[in-house]
């Protein structure tokens, strides 16, 4: 009777691991020929949701220094980014963040990265509301073509992708080199320093564990010990020499630790740790005090139209006129072609150039406080996917409004807040 059971149990098991691997495959299978009738895209950042793309760092200024390189040629990313005052509240703010690059593997290697003029190899807190300015020399290393990212991880909120630009790696990895003259004068070569240690105790350790797992999986498997732990026979699992032997593995991995330790130490005497600590007090971009403002007072996605529009109260208290120039959010740009009259140099998938139009398209005179309408409307707010805004919990939308005056002054005024979606073309505001 209890051996009938368990063979229905068993059954059932092997049915649902069946029919587990068989969904499994048929995804597979989908994954493989789908992406044939998408355009060719990069690496998932659009699947990042919109809240957290448009409401956490915004980015602008981004630059790539060259998008042909030759295997261990350096380029730079640099760029701005402003971190958003109205930060998600599901989202850790940036006390700990890392400057990264956001590229498929080690395709171009990391070889410095500045926050202003602060050199940050490790993480530093950024502070909500503030400006930054940031460098990363980066040297090619593997042959192809990449979309490469600037990325800022938070810790508690993940890493939070800026714009991408295609980057053409020319030549041979066979080729690269990554010299590094140590304190003592000497040189290496960090790609292959070391590699055998690296490969031989990590095989080590591996073949270990799995010797372990193994052996405990052959002498009896999870689910007939769970069964056995259950009928009441939990102290019959594991033998008296089995005891012994496991006292033995233990003591060996020790000794390995303890003997490999002292090894490292005689032979390489004098090393420093990783440097993991927290850069505290980079300071932000001195940027001089706004003179316009920028008052949200509500607004409207149409989801068919892919538009959004945002009422807002300007006030122009400096000495200029001025014009709504640009929208940027989530590495995407939305420009006024009244006020950019040339292409300026960007990733054509990000630049909407005629993505931006004012209700009242005269310039703000100083002194002078108007109520007008911007409309941001182009299919890449769709593409990118931030029409996902409409079906957040709390459809907020954010990001920097630029201002240009006739001498060529910018100005970013942060806005954002909720906007109302609207599911059918025509609907006004
Ligand atoms: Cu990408």
């Amino acid at each position: 009777m209890k051996s009938s059971v368990l063979e229905t149990l068993a059954k059932c098991v092997r049915a649902r691991a069946l029919r587990i691997w068989a969904f499994g495959l048929a995804a597979a299978v989908a994954a493989t020929t789908l992406p044939a009738a998408t355009p060719a895209s990069a690496h998932g950042e659009r699947s990042q949701q919109a809240f957290l793309r448009m409401r956490t760092l915004n980015w602008y200024d981004v630059k790539w220094s060259k998008t042909t390189v030759n295997v261990n040629e350096e380029m730079e990313l640099t760029g701005k980014v402003h971190v958003f005052s109205g930060w998600p509240q599901a989202v850790a703010k940036p006390e700990v963040a890392f400057l990264n690059v956001g590229e498929p593997g080690p395709v171009l290697i990391r070889k410095g990265a500045f926050v202003g003029d602060v050199p940050a190899p490790r993480s530093f807190s950024l502070q909500v509301g503030k400006d930054y300015e940031y460098k990363l020399v980066l040297k090619a290393r593997r042959q192809g073509r990449f979309h490469v990212h600037v990325q800022i991880n938070v810790e508690g909120g993940g890493p939070i992708v800026g714009p991408g630009q295609w980057i053409d790696i020319k030549g041979d990895m066979a080729n690269f080199t990554n010299p590094v003259t140590l304190l003592d004068g000497s040189t290496i070569d960090l790609e292959s320093y070391g590699i055998t240690w690296v490969y031989t105790y990590h095989f080590l350790w591996m073949a270990a564990a799995a010797v372990w797992i193994l052996y405990w999986f052959m002498t009896k498997g999870i689910i007939v010990r769970y069964w056995q732990v259950k009928a009441g026979k939990g102290n019959d699992l594991i033998s008296t020499n089995e005891k012994k032997f496991g006292g033995l593995w233990l003591a060996g991995t020790l000794l390995a630790v303890l003997f490999g330790y002292a090894w490292a130490n005689s032979t390489w005497p004098r090393t420093l740790p990783m440097q993991a600590g927290l850069l505290k007090g980079i300071d932000p971009i001195p940027l001089p005090p706004q003179t316009v403002t920028a008052h949200f007072k509500g607004g409207s996605y149409t989801v068919p139209g892919r538009e959004l529009a945002i009422k807002l109260k300007i006030t122009n208290s400096g000495s200029e006129a001025v014009k709504v120039g640009e929208f940027t959010t989530a590495g995407l740009r939305f420009l006024n072609p009244e006020v950019f009259t040339t292409k300026p140099e960007f990733p054509d998938y990000l630049l909407a150039d005629r993505g931006l139009s004012v209700s009242d398209p005269t310039p703000i005179a100083p002194g002078e406080t108007r109520d007008v309408t911007v409309i941001v409307q182009d299919a890449r707010f769709d593409i990118e996917r931030l029409s996902d805004l409409a079906y957040d919990t709390d459809s907020q939308f954010g990001g920097l409004l630029f201002f240009f005056s006739p001498s060529g002054q910018r100005q970013g005024v942060e806005i954002g807040g909720p906007v109302i979606p609207k599911f059918q073309a025509g609907a006004t505001l």
